[in-house]
C-alpha cells in the first residue's frame, strides 16, 4: 500500500507558496493605505496629511480603490469630530466658532442674518447623523430640544433661517425619526408661515421678524433666490405634520413667478405684487442660484411626478446652454457665466459652482433622457472641471472665491483670493462622482481635502483664509456654519459608498440637509461621461 501513498511535501509547499503570495499581495495592497495613522496635527502647515495617492490597478483595482476611499472617508469623519470637539469646547450653543482664537460668536451676518439659534449646532446635526456619530448627534439633539427656542424678538433673513434652521431641524427629524425634533421644526415653520400672506403673489419679504412673522403689506421686490428657496423645507414640514398647508403656501409664489414670466432664466429680483422680474443680469450665480436648484430638487422630492417643475428646470438648462456658456481659450472646459445686456462675464465665482451638480442630479434622476441627458452631463462635467480650478490654480490648494479668464489669452487670474469654506465645488464633484463613477472626481476631492487639513486646521476646528495664493495663508478665524452642514458632508459622501445616503431616497436642500423623498421610487439613469484625459 505504501507505494500508493502520495507524499504530502508538494502539497504543503504549494500551500506555503500560496500563503506567501497572499501575504505579499496584502502588503502590496495595504501599503500606504491602512498602515497610515490618521493623527493629523493642528495648526496650518505643521504636518502634511499622508497622500494615499497610490494608483490602484490590475485584477484587484476595485478592491484597492474601496480601501483607499474608506481611508479618505474616515479622514473626513475625523475632521468632523475635530470640528465638533472645538465647537463643543469653545462655543457650545453659540452660532459660530472662531477656531483659531478659540472664541464664540452669536449673531452672524449682522442685523438681518440669523442669531441666537445655535446655528452651527443645528447645521451640524444632519452631518453627524450621516457620519453615524451617534453620541455627538445626541449631544446636539439634546441641546436643540432643551435649549433652542424662537421666542426672542429679532429680525432675521427668511432665506437663511429656512435653509439652515428649518432645513436642519427637518433633516435631523427625517434622519432620526425623533418626534421632538419634528415638533421643533413645526414650531419654527408656524412662526414663519404668515410671511407668505403679505403679498397677493405669496412672495415673501427678504427679512422678517420673529417670534412671529407679521404681514407687512407686500410691497417692493424680493431676491429670486431668497423668495424661491423654501419649498423643499415647507413641503417636508407638511410630510412631518400631515398638514398640506405648508407645502401649498410655499408652492404658490413659485407658480405665480412662473405664470408671470416667460423667461426661464430670470433676472435677480421679482416684484412682490405682480411677480414680474426686475434687474439686469441673467445667470445662475449669487442672488438667483438656489431658486434654480430647487426646481429640480422639488421635482425629485415629490416623487418625480410634478411635470411643472421638471419642465421649468429643463427650460432653464436649455437656456443656460444656449446663452451663457463661456469657453476660455486654451482650457479644456467651459462654464455658465452671467449675461448683462449682450456681454458674458469671464468671471467664475464659487457660488455658481453648485449648478453642474444640480444638472448631474437631474440627469441621474431621469429628468431628461437619451442624447439630451448625455449633453447635460457633458456640460456638468465641463463646468465642474472649470470650478475645480478655483482650488487647483492657487498656491495653497484652498479654493478662491472668484477666478477670471482673459478673453484673448485665456490666462487665469485669481480675482477674489478669500477662502470661505464654501461647499459648491465639492458638492458638484460629489454629484459627478455619483453620476459617472469616474475615480478622478474622488482624487480631485482628496487633493482639496488635504489642502484644508494642511492650511485651515486649528485647535478649535477649521477656518477660512484671507489669501489662498499665500503659503501659508493667513486664517480669517471664522468657521462657517455651512462648513459643518455642507462642506464636510459632501467630502464624506464623495468617499463613502452610495448606501451612506441614497439619492433615490433623499434630497439635500441647499444647505445639504437631507430631506426624505416623499413618494415614488423611479429608477434613475447613469449616463456614462468620462473625463477627457489631459
Ligand atoms: C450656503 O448657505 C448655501 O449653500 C446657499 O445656498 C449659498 N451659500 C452658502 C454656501 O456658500
Amino acid at each position: 500500500m505504501a507505494m500508493f501513498r502520495r507524499s504530502r511535501a508538494p502539497r504543503r509547499a504549494c500551500i506555503l507558496l500560496m500563503a506567501a503570495a497572499w501575504l505579499l499581495f496584502c502588503t502590496y495592497m495595504f501599503h500606504g493605505v491602512l498602515d497610515v495613522q490618521l493623527n493629523i496635527s493642528d495648526n496650518a502647515g505643521a504636518q502634511e496629511v499622508p497622500p494615499t495617492e497610490r494608483q490602484c490597478s490590475g485584477l484587484f483595482a476595485s478592491f484597492c480603490e474601496r480601501h483607499v476611499a474608506q481611508y479618505r472617508a474616515e479622514a473626513v469623519r475625523q475632521g468632523m469630530m475635530h470640528a465638533w470637539q472645538g465647537y463643543k469646547s469653545y462655543a457650545w450653543g453659540a452660532d459660530e466658532i472662531h477656531p483659531k482664537s478659540k472664541t464664540a460668536k452669536t449673531d452672524i451676518m449682522g442685523g438681518a442674518g440669523i442669531s441666537g439659534m445655535g446655528v452651527s449646532m443645528v447645521d451640524a446635526l444632519s452631518t453627524l447623523k450621516v457620519m453615524q456619530l451617534d453620541q455627538e448627534f445626541k449631544e446636539g439633539r439634546d441641546w436643540v430640544v432643551d435649549k433652542l427656542n424662537f421666542e426672542r424678538t429679532t429680525t432675521v433673513s427668511f432665506f437663511e433661517t429656512v435653509i439652515r434652521i428649518l432645513g436642519g431641524l427637518a433633516a435631523a427629524h427625517d434622519l432620526s425619526g425623533d418626534p421632538q425634533l419634528g415638533a421643533k421644526a413645526q414650531d419654527l415653520a408656524d412662526r414663519l408661515l404668515p410671511a407668505f400672506d403679505s403679498a397677493p403673489t405669496g412672495i415673501i419679504s427678504n427679512t422678517v421678524s420673529l417670534p412671529l412673522v407679521q404681514p407687512d403689506g407686500g410691497s417692493g421686490s424680493s431676491g429670486l433666490a431668497e423668495m424661491g428657496t423654501n419649498v423643499l423645507e415647507f413641503s417636508s414640514i407638511s410630510s412631518i405634520t400631515g398638514d398640506d398647508k405648508y407645502r401649498r403656501a410655499a408652492e404658490k409664489p413659485l407658480r405665480a413667478v412662473h405664470a408671470a414670466n416667460e423667461h426661464a432664466l430670470m433676472f435677480e429680483h421679482v416684484d412682490r405684487q405682480t411677480a414680474l422680474e426686475t434687474g439686469s443680469k441673467r445667470g445662475v450665480g449669487a442672488g438667483t442660484d438656489s431658486y434654480y436648484e430647487y426646481l429640480i430638487k422639488y421635482w425629485v422630492l415629490g416623487g418625480r411626478s410634478d411635470e411643472h417643475f421638471r419642465a421649468r428646470w429643463e427650460a432653464v438648462v436649455d437656456d443656460v446652454l444656449r446663452k451663457l456658456i463661456v469657453s476660455p481659450p486654451g482650457w479644456p472646459f467651459s462654464f455658465a457665466s452671467d449675461l448683462q445686456g449682450d456681454s458674458l462675464s469671464p468671471v467664475l465665482e464659487h457660488l455658481r459652482c453648485f449648478f453642474p451638480g444640480s444638472v448631474a442630479l437631474g440627469v441621474m434622476s431621469g429628468a431628461v433622457q437619451g442624447p439630451k441627458a448625455q449633453l447635460y452631463l457633458e456640460f456638468a462635467a465641463n463646468m465642474t472641471l472649470a470650478c475645480y480650478q478655483l482650488y487647483n490654480s492657487t498656491a495653497s490648494g484652498l479654493g478662491a472665491e472668484r477666478i477670471s479668464f482673459d478673453q484673448q489669452s485665456g490666462q487665469l487670474v485669481i480675482s477674489d483670493e478669500r477662502y470661505w469654506q464654501r461647499p459648491e465645488v465639492i458638492e458638484s464633484i460629489f454629484y459627478m462622482w455619483r453620476a459617472t463613477k469616474d475615480k478622478r472626481w474622488r482624487d480631485m476631492g482628496w487633493r482639496m481635502w488635504r489642502a484644508i487639513e494642511k492650511h485651515a486646521r486649528w485647535e478649535g476646528g477649521y477656518s477660512g483664509a484671507l489669501d489662498v495664493d499665500a503659503v501659508p495663508p493667513e486664517s480669517d478665524d471664522v468657521s462657517q456654519s455651512w462648513f459643518f452642514a455642507e462642506t464636510l458632508k459632501y467630502f464624506y459622501l464623495l468617499f463613502s459608498p452610495d448606501s451612506a445616503l441614497s439619492l433615490q431616497d433623499w434630497v439635500l436642500n441647499t444647505e445639504a440637509h437631507p430631506l426624505r423623498v416623499q413618494s415614488g421610487r423611479q429608477r434613475g439613469s447613469r449616463a456614462a461621461v468620462r473625463l477627457k484625459r489631459q
